[in-house]
């Protein structure tokens, strides 16, 4: 017997990726609902060989239903993860809204699933995709030479501001060979061949609330004596995230034990050839699972140092993949009840 599963923000990017997860990993399913807002409802969208109906969020009662998988926004999650968990549904929420709540595990499986075990209100938070594929890369490093410091640029996609950020990065791209003026509405500057130095809005230190999700998030999941600073920036790429990374370490490093470690590491493809092509872009890991590792190398700038390049499909192991399979490791750890 499977599990009733509620799909929330169903019709956005995350929430398509969601649906075709589950339908991909056979996820073991008795029912499953769609729903979006009033906007959506009676809108059609598959699942696997299905099509389901999309429902209405505001009036739908999660009573009976066991597992939310939300990605509606922080606002509406804020509003409705409450009532689901309420009504005895696992929420697992794809916003930043409870993260950092004490009692809500914040989790990416290949680091610290037994984190799920400290849940406390039914609600499980996963974390953000940036802050995701990078913890992936350093925890067997982590767990190897005792990480200090991590200095990461990330070049982000405009799937990360949802499908209407990569409409406008579409929409921007195309305009420019008709002479159409660019319309900035997702972003703060033209994105179409540009780079831009802000993602989320601007905090007290000057850095953007996306960095300081990467440092704060980072300590919640790996260790809380991790330093990190970050600077984000969203790049003209439609889906994929990538990340410079220089790390320190509080003991030597050796490069050949970190590379095996990283072959090793679940969730992790070590690709760096060191020859013409021999790394990972992010047009290459659209619709894979993987955090793959690249270009790594040792610091020489500092006592035990080490870089690399990391990518993700950031709906994916970012997102949709990651949020799925905390269903399934809580499921594994016999954390997940069924109302059935
Ligand atoms: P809808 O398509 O009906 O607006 P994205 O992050 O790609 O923009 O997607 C956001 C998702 O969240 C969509 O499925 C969207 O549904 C859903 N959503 C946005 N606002 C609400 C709301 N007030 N209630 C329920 N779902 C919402
Ligand atoms: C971006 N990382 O690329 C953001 C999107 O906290 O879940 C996800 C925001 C979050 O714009």
């Amino acid at each position: 017997m499977g599990y009733r599963v509620a799909v929330v923000g169903a019709t956005g990017a995350v929430g398509r990726e969601i649906l075709k997860t589950l339908a991909e990993r056979e996820f073991p399913i008795d029912d499953i609902v769609a729903l979006a807002s009033p906007r959506s409802a009676g809108r059609e969208i598959s699942f696997g060989d299905r099509v389901l109906k999309v429902q209405n969020l505001e009036t739908f009662d999660f009573t009976g239903w066991d597992v939310g998988l939300f990605s509606p926004g922080g606002s509406v999650s804020a509003k409705y993860a409450p009532i689901a968990a309420k009504a005895g549904c696992v929420v697992i929420d794809n916003t930043s809204h409870f993260r950092m709540e004490p009692g809500v595990p914040l989790v990416v499986p290949e680091v610290n699933p037994n984190a799920l075990k400290g849940m406390k209100h039914n609600i499980i938070a996963n974390p953000n995709c940036s802050t995701i594929q990078m913890v992936v890369a350093l925890k067997p490093l982590h767990d190897l030479f005792t990480l200090k410091r991590v200095v990461v640029s990330t070049y982000q996609a405009t799937a990360g501001a949802g499908k209407d950020g990569m409409d406008e990065l579409f929409a921007q791209t195309r305009g420019s060979f008709v002479n159409d003026p660019p319309k900035i509405e997702q972003f703060q500057k033209q994105i179409a061949f540009n780079c831009i130095p802000q993602i989320d809005r601007f905090m007290d230190d000057g850095a953007t609330k996306e960095e300081w999700k990467m440092t704060v998030e980072t300590k919640k999941i790996l260790d809380p004596d991790i330093a990190v600073i970050a600077t984000c920036v969203r790049v003209p790429v439609f889906i994929g995230h990538s990340e410079s990374v220089v790390a320190e370490f509080e003991e030597p490093v050796d490069l050949a034990k970190a590379r095996a470690a990283l072959r090793e590491a679940e969730g992790v493809i070590l690709r760096d050839e060191r020859e013409d092509g021999g790394y990972v872009t992010p047009i290459e890991c659209v619709g894979e699972d993987a955090t793959y590792v690249s270009r790594l190398r040792v610091d020489p700038t500092v006592p035990n140092g080490l870089a690399f390049w990391c990518v993700a499909d950031n709906l994916r192991k970012g997102a949709a993949l990651n949020a799925v399979q905390i269903a399934e490791t809580m499921i594994a750890l016999n954390l997940l009840p069924k109302h059935g």
